[in-house]
């Protein structure tokens, strides 16, 4: 092989010195065959589409129950998400981040879960929340600020949900390594955004989960929206999905509008995990109709057209096309559902009303076993204060 000399004169030094340098140039015929490396397919899913036709070969066929059930919740979701809003607006709620458009994406993912299997969620979860056996009035609690509202229901095991992005996903990882260690079969969903997918510690929690083939399903729910971030502005390629191929975990992006395509994807995940196989990425693409929470205006970043074309692909939409088409229910029966669910919504209010009792005397409790010196004449001072107020 030649070689061919080249020589350069080091500047700024008292000994000059000539430096040889030497490269090693490989004639044309001689450098190695370029390869590329196969990174595997990512299926992109969509078993339902935005008017309400299946591709038959790929429908789940779920009983009838389990689609009136389904349904039910996804109706659910949606009322209450209404009603938080409306609680948030006359002043009876806290903060609140509403689910509007994504009952599709929460309902899906949870599906395959059973009660001893882990949910990990995001705080845009009140959707698989109340699938998962969440009560309506705990939930209210829980916005309105009243710990009593974070008491995990009975019998599940599912994690409080996390406010500070990304960072639940490596503790679910952890509990997906320990279950794999007990090799009890259970598994794990843990949700976050597409924001949250440019977060450390998520690519941390695809790395674990990985390389010790932890049961984890990680829903990456790619609404969009990353507060007035938009999805091209989080990544430089489309699919988020490709983010998990890099780790060795296997991927699918779903239509997240798509009930059956979510739930399909999800067991295909939930069963992956269950045999051994490790972790699994689903990307459902889906949008955030609404505000991202109670404290945003989106009219200040987004055009209502983008919000507008997104309407046509509403999930509850086609599925009520796909249940009337199969003769499950009909618009008699939409209108009562509908009206049963903000019923059971109104009367959880009358439980939640009946709780909500601010404590002001509370504020400083649940915090130190042993309260701090300074914090302790502040709470003094504060009792004063409502002593003098007359407050209890
Ligand atoms: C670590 C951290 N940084 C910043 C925030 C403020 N914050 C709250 S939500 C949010 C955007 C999250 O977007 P995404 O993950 O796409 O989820 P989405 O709200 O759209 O469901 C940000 C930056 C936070 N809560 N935690």
């Amino acid at each position: 092989m030649p070689t061919k000399t080249a020589s350069k004169r080091s500047s700024g030094t008292k000994q000059s010195a000539q430096r040889r340098v030497t490269e090693v140039v490989a004639p044309e015929n001689e450098r190695p065959m370029r390869k590329t490396i196969d990174l595997g397919d990512i299926e992109d899913l969509q078993i339902l589409n935005e008017e309400g036709e299946v591709d038959e070969a790929l429908d789940p066929n779920l009983s009838e129950d389990e689609l009136k059930k389904i349904h039910r919740a996804m109706v659910m979701t949606r009322k209450f998400d209404i009603r938080m809003l409306a609680m948030q607006r006359q002043g009876e709620m806290g903060t609140f981040a509403p689910g509007l458009g994504q009952e599709a994406t929460q309902i899906g993912q949870v599906y395959p879960l059973n009660a001893k299997d882990w949910f990990s969620p995001s705080y845009r979860s009140f959707g698989a929340q109340l699938w998962r056996g969440w009560t309506l009035d705990g939930l209210m609690l829980l916005w309105a600020g009243y710990y009593e509202g974070f008491e995990i229901p009975e019998g599940i095991n599912d994690t409080p949900f996390s406010i500070v992005i990304g960072s639940h996903v490596l503790p679910a990882t952890g509990l997906g390594m320990a279950a794999k260690i007990r090799g009890d079969k259970s598994v794990v969903v843990t949700n976050f955004g597409d924001g949250a997918s440019s977060q450390g510690a998520v690519a941390e929690a695809f790395n674990f989960a990985s390389v010790y083939k932890a049961p984890v399903i990680f829903v990456l729910e790619n609404n969009g929206w990353a507060i007035s971030i938009p999805a091209e502005k989080q990544a430089a390629v489309r699919e988020f999905a490709r983010r998990g191929a890099g780790f060795g975990i296997p991927s699918i992006r779903v239509d997240g509008n798509d009930i059956l395509g979510m739930i399909v994807a999800s067991q295909q995940a939930a069963d992956h995990g269950r045999a051994g196989k490790g972790p699994y990425l689903v990307e459902a693409v889906t949008y955030r109709m609404s505000v991202h929470t109670t404290a945003d205006d989106p009219k200040v970043y987004r055009k209502e057209d983008e919000v507008k074309a997104w309407e046509a692909k509403c999930p509850i939409r086609r599925f009520e096309i796909y249940l009337r088409n199969k003769g499950i229910l009909d618009d008699a029966d939409f209108e009562r559902i509908g009206k049963e669910c903000e019923a059971e919504i109104l009367e959880a209010r009358e439980k939640f009303r009946a709780r909500a009792k601010a404590k002001p005397r509370e504020v400083f409790d649940y915090l130190y076993t042993e309260m701090p010196p300074e914090l302790k004449e502040q709470q003094e001072e504060y009792f004063r204060k409502l002593d003098r107020k007359g407050v209890e």
